[in-house]
């Protein structure tokens, strides 16, 4: 029988106040037409930018709600992991994909672990070689430039030159995915950043230019993965795919700005969904030579 939705097995956090992970991951794809069912990996308060969040790790319910799974015979057309709440659980999620591996499937892993050249607070650096071997059996790995850096064991660049962002694409697709998307790469020009996908079969690079806005808003890296996910998904092409998560977290970091809100709550993607539903009406994207 042919699946009149593509089925999406989600492995984040649940962050109860501020709009990240689980909080934005099935609003987004469900928007997108994909049924998103959830694995949660924790659950805390808030995410982890506030002072004082409590912080319940999902580690042994994990177990036990996979192997439901399993006895129902659930199958998936894509495997999403984002932040995970311990280093055991990069194994739980590694023995899922295994298990339920089949053909015509995407598997994307964002590695989320740190950001602005930093781990986030609840992680040590024991997570870094666990991840990296995570990355392994993904299809699609979307790492911001920090979390690039700490996958290849570099310092966080202030510049970088074509040449060097395509040898760490390169690098990065080394370790195993078919795709590498790295986000937030810098400029010399300040007021741009870059995102750029690789795709190792094909062997080109795309990439799209963002302009910067001085604010930083949490959970923008899983809104962008879960654009860029189900845009895919939809049978996009990637550079088409960058072009919609670029605009899209775009939009809503500016739908956001202009409002007196603490940046901690993230952006208001609560005005901006149904953009998701429209075709795009413009393509920036460069092929780099
Ligand atoms: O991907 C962002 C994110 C997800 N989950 C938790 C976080 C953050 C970023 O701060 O704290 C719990």
């Amino acid at each position: 029988m042919i699946n009149p939705v593509k089925h999406c097995a989600a492995f984040h956090d649940l962050s109860g106040f501020g709009r990240v992970s689980l909080g934005v991951v099935i609003p987004i794809l469900t928007t997108m037409g994909i049924q998103v069912s959830c694995i949660p990996t924790a659950v805390l308060s808030t995410h982890t930018g506030y002072k004082d969040f409590r912080f319940l790790d999902l580690t042994p319910q994990m177990r036990e709600f996979i192997q439901h799974w399993k006895d129902l015979e659930f199958s998936f057309e894509n495997i999403y992991s984002g932040f995970l709440g311990s280093a055991e659980q990069i194994e739980i999620v590694a023995e899922f994909i295994d298990y339920f591996r089949k053909e015509n499937q995407l598997v994307t892993v964002d590695p989320v672990m740190a950001d602005n050249g930093e781990l986030y607070p609840s992680f040590g650096p024991e997570i870094i070689p666990r991840m990296r071997e995570l990355v392994g059996y993904a299809d699609l790995i979307t790492p911001n430039i920090t979390e690039a850096a700490f996958l290849l064991g570099e310092k966080m660049p202030v510049d970088m030159p074509d040449p060097m962002i395509k040898e760490w694409c390169m690098r990065l697709a080394d370790l195993g995915p078919k795709t590498t998307v790295i986000t937030s790469i810098p400029n010399k020009n300040r007021a741009l950043s870059s995102v750029v996908g690789y795709n190792k079969e094909m062997n080109r690079f795309w990439k799209v230019d963002c302009s910067y806005l001085p604010a930083d808003y949490p959970g923008t890296g899983d809104v962008f993965t879960s654009v860029l996910d189900g845009s895919l998904m939809q049978g996009e092409s990637l550079p088409i795919a960058l072009e919609r998560a670029v605009q899209f977290v775009s939009l809503a970091i500016r739908s956001t700005f202009g409002y007196q809100k603490s940046e901690l709550e993230g952006v208001f993607i609560e005005k901006t969904l149904a953009s998701l539903r429209s075709p795009l009406n413009l393509s920036t994207y460069q092929l780099m030579e």
